[in-house]
């Protein structure tokens, strides 16, 4: 497909589905039809019945990073119907520079446990004045095809049999809000969480969590997807690089089971990924890409989040503030409750990303 001159005249040949076309009806409702939608068709049906949050602290680096923050290492556990499920997190909060209602904080929905990691400027962070809570996703379910015998799913036993069951990328975004959960007793306890900051942020197939994870659990108050891609930020119809049929043959334990029927037929879709973005709405959602990463497609993204953009106005926000032409390479649109970023180079979790995200979140804070 040639790109048309303007990202303007693209979503026009592209004729997506409409994220609220009825204009009577709530936007609470229709945000709820939006994620049911979205269970359906892509990620499987997320149970919602567990236990309340057992927490223990298994280790604690009171001086981290110089003596400027402290690490500790939390079990989190909860009962559900098939057993006790036990995960760790890290834990990494500031001693400096405290707000009055405690740091603001990003949930990292990790590849490693590590921390830091080649993914995660831990001690930037820490220096941005925010806390951090990353968890490992393959302590969560394994990212592999094991027909769901490990792990989470398993102790979900009879939801297997639903006929939208669960993929792993729904079990790994449940964890997300387990660890919100956890952010929510410290900060009852008055610890130095602000839940009314939480953050939540993942790469690639974690970016792709990170915003179902957001589009659930409106808690998060910013949701952030890096170079997400298929499945994740960009737009089915318009991409090139992955798409449906290759993400599902080689990840379909990552989806519902219905998902595969959109191989090569996108334009079934009674939905598009525009739909993810918009099911974050009014809460701010940031798409950011990856100038070289022609496998998730910077201009899908980028159009998806323009097209996510066009509910915010009548909740009273401005959507993607852009002017009608392709992002450069190296670009930074902040200025509305959807945010894109496009910088140079290739698939990777950056410094820069991570700079851009906390620039944002502190001009989210100022402005509220
Ligand atoms: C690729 C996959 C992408 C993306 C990526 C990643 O192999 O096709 O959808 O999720 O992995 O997570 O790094």
């Amino acid at each position: 497909m040639s790109r048309p001159n303007t990202p303007g005249q693209a979503l026009q040949a592209l004729k997506l589905p409409e994220i609220w076309p009825d204009r009577s009806q709530s936007w609470a409702s229709r945000r709820q039809e939006l994620v049911a939608l979205l269970s359906q068709h892509v990620y499987g049906r997320m149970p919602l019945e567990h236990g309340p949050l057992e927490v223990k602290i298994l280790a604690e680096d009171a001086r981290a990073f110089a003596g400027k923050a402290v690490q500790q290492t939390v079990e989190l556990a909860v009962e559900l119907p098939g057993g006790r499920f036990a995960f760790p997190i890290q834990s990494i909060v500031p001693y400096s520079g405290r707000p009055a209602a405690g740091f603001p904080f990003f949930v990292h929905i990790a590849f490693r446990p590590d921390v830091p990691d080649k993914y995660l400027p831990a001690e930037e962070i820490v220096d941005s004045g925010y806390a951090l809570l990353n968890f490992c996703y393959q302590d969560i379910a394994p990212d592999h095809d094991d027909l769901f015998v490990s792990g989470l799913p398993a102790l979900y036993p009879a939801w297997l049999e639903q006929p939208d069951r669960w993929g792993k990328i729904a079990m790994w975004a449940w964890a997300a809000s387990r660890v919100l959960d956890f952010a929510g007793l410290e900060a009852a306890r008055g610890a130095q969480f602000d839940v009314n900051r939480a953050a939540v942020v993942g790469h690639s197939r974690l970016g792709k969590t990170a915003l179902w994870a957001g589009a659930n659990d409106p808690r998060f108050s910013l949701v952030i997807s890096n170079d997400s891609g298929c499945a994740g930020a960009a737009l089915e119809r318009y991409k090139t690089g992955e798409d449906v049929a290759a993400i599902t043959n080689r990840f379909g334990y990552w989806f519902g089971p219905d998902y595969v029927r959109y191989a090569n037929q996108p334009e079934a879709m009674p939905f598009d990924q525009h739909f993810l973005l918009a099911a974050c709405a009014p809460r701010a959602v940031y798409v950011a890409s990856a100038a070289e990463d022609a496998w998730a497609d910077p201009d899908a993204e980028f159009l998806s989040a323009w097209a996510a953009g066009s509910v915010y106005p009548a909740l009273g926000y401005a959507g993607l503030v852009t002017e009608n032409r392709w992002p450069d390479a190296d670009c930074s649109l902040h200025q509305g409750r959807v945010a894109y970023h496009r910088r140079p180079g290739c698939h990777y979790l950056s410094r820069t990303d991570w700079q851009r995200f906390m620039t944002y979140a502190n001009q989210l804070a100022g402005r509220s």
